[in-house]
């Protein structure tokens, strides 16, 4: 059986990552039997998730997984679609993964608000006393691969909403 490994449900949504989330829906569009763990972070082969474990052979990252389970169970998951509209879904696709979720990753983390309300309880199993240093570490770390990706050396636009006039930016 195939082992798919995840961060688990929060927010109200499946997993707290799009890409398990993708990860799944690979699952069961293509519908294998597969089970989850919360249990593999630490023993990712790449540092993130998702990863599959199908029955000893790993798979990580969500693009690999998709040509994974295409040629090892035959799925053809773009079966109804031209050759054009494979081509948008794939530009599409990347877009999305590749810049719309670091614009994500910068809203959900380094705004202080939308941290508390979301990151900061994926810590919240970390003993209290040394809590606060390990949000401080993983928070540089994730302003560092903004850095890296080069979306985190802009500045947010400040821009008013036009229904209330609020700062949009904060
Ligand atoms: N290209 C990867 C991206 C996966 C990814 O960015 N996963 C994030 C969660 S959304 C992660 O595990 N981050 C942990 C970390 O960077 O330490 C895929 O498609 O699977």
């Amino acid at each position: 059986m195939i082992t798919l490994y995840t961060f688990g449900p929060l927010f109200g949504l499946p997993d707290a990552s799009p890409f398990v989330m993708k990860g799944e829906m690979l699952l069961k569009l293509a519908k294998l039997e597969y089970q989850t763990s919360n249990k593999g972070f630490m023993r990712a082969p790449k540092g993130k998730l998702p990863y599959i474990d199908d029955n000893g052979t790993i798979v990580a990252d969500s693009t690999l997984i998709r040509l994974y389970l295409e040629q090892k169970y035959a799925v053809d998951f773009d079966r109804n679609l031209s050759m054009r509209e494979k081509g948008t879904a794939w530009a599409t696709e990347k877009m999305l993964e590749d810049h719309l979720y670091w614009v994500l990753v910068y809203w959900r983390w380094m705004k202080d608000a939308n941290f508390a309300k979301g990151p900061a309880n994926f810590f919240k199993r970390a003993p209290a006393f040394i809590r606060p240093l390990i949000i401080w570490k993983v928070r540089g770390n994730v302003r560092r691969n903004l850095h890296a990706h080069g979306i985190g050396r802009h500045h947010a636009p400040s821009t008013r909403c036009r229904s209330c006039s609020a700062r949009t930016n904060t």
